[in-house]
């Protein structure tokens, strides 16, 4: 019996004795020993290295901007920044009305029911990213009765296509609790205009009992693999008007002016709000914000449409616009960006209460030296 436990013992401190430490230097692969559930999901579903020499990891400063803060005047939603011969431009929701929003039970022809409603797309140029010149007259005018989108046009994404321009945005005839709306596309040679509205609709709405069958919100272009992809927020018509649903899809043409086919995966991600994708390396990336379970990440997908988390972020900016060049050139090299604009909205009564547009900077480019991370 005596040499049974001892015999017992042995074999145990053999084990342990075998049993190699986790290293002081966190190895870029799972290390061979077993490992506790955390660093098992550490190797499994994150990045071992964390938030220093992660590459999609920053943090966020915010600056304001020379947009002045005026009463019933509203500017949100920024589309992504482009650069075109020295001069950056940035389209976004506009309203200028009698007065603020006073909810959607009063809205009238002239009074907006919200911060979007009775909107317009606007244009501001910028020679270095802070100094900005709004243009005199929106640049995409809600179109007349009965088109879609007479109510209010807002929440623009860009997109550069062959030398071309195309804005798509959100097309309401009504602005309620949960109103069609279906995303229109305008198109112009130049970023500075004219502007002409494509007849029929970019994206509408999925069939009866689907996720996104009322709304499609916040489209957000990108270019990959040689196609174009919008990105998009959905809302069923069945969670009523309170509901916001927390997802976001994709949907694939060769054609700016549609159609465009939605994917059959969607939703492609289950968290967020307003959309902001960017070419990242040969795949696509997402912040995703304010709102679900995996709000307040960065994901990355190579195919657009299988995405995994890649870090957690803090304070990321709202209906983020930034300025990433290489979104575009559909090269498969996405070097992602330093800077954008994004809004703040209402905090406040009086002409505080309208949204504002502010600059966010940030380090989730791949042309910012990391050796000191290392
Ligand atoms: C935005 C977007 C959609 C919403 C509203 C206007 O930031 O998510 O467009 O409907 O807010």
């Amino acid at each position: 019996m005596t040499k049974l436990i001892s015999g017992l013992v042995a074999i145990a401190c053999v084990a342990v004795a075998e049993q190699k430490p986790f290293p002081a230097v966190i190895p870029t692969e799972k290390p061979d020993r077993p490992l506790s559930a955390a660093m098992e999901r550490l190797y499994d579903e994150w990045n071992p290295h964390e938030d220093r020499g992660n590459e999609l990891y920053s943090n966020f400063k915010y600056s304001k901007l020379n947009f002045k803060r005026e009463a019933n005047v509203s500017r949100r939603d920024p589309t992504k920044v482009i650069k075109v011969d020295g001069v950056y431009h940035v389209w976004y929701t506009g309203r200028r009305s009698e007065c603020p929003p006073v909810g959607l039970k009063n809205a009238t022809d002239t009074k907006p029911g919200t911060d979007w409603d009775l909107a317009d797309i606007w244009h501001a140029t910028s020679s270095d990213g802070w100094n900005w010149v709004e243009d005199a007259e929106p640049a995409v005018h809600r179109p007349p009765k009965p088109e879609q989108g007479n109510r209010s046009i807002c929440t623009p994404g860009v997109l550069v296509w062959k030398g071309k321009y195309y804005l798509y945005f959100q097309a309401y005839n009504k602005i309620g609790g949960q109103e069609y709306c279906p995303v229109r596309v305008a198109y112009a040679d130049s970023p500075n205009g004219p502007w002409t509205h494509h007849p029929e609709n970019a994206l509408v709405p999925s069939p009866a009992g689907s996720w996104g069958n009322i709304k499609i919100n916040d489209p957000c272009p990108v270019v990959h693999n040689g196609r174009i992809l919008i990105y998009y927020k959905g809302a069923p018509i069945e969670r009523g008007s309170e509901y916001v649903l927390r997802m976001q899809g994709v949907a694939f043409s060769d054609n700016p002016l549609g159609p465009f086919e939605a994917s059959k995966l969607n939703p492609v991600i289950n968290s967020g709000h307003e959309t902001c994708m960017f070419a990242w390396k040969d795949g696509v990336a997402a912040l995703v914000a304010l709102d679900g379970p995996e709000k307040n990440t960065i994901q990355w997908s190579p195919d657009g449409e299988n995405f995994k988390v890649m870090s957690m972020i803090q304070i990321p900016p709202v209906a983020p616009g930034p300025f990433c060049p290489t979104t575009f050139d559909g090269k498969g090299d996405g070097r992602g960006f330093t800077w954008g604009l994004c809004h703040i909205n209402p905090d406040g009564g009086g002409a505080a209460n309208e949204s504002i547009l502010a600059r966010f900077d940030c380090d989730l480019s791949l042309d910012v030296d990391r050796e000191y991370f290392k």
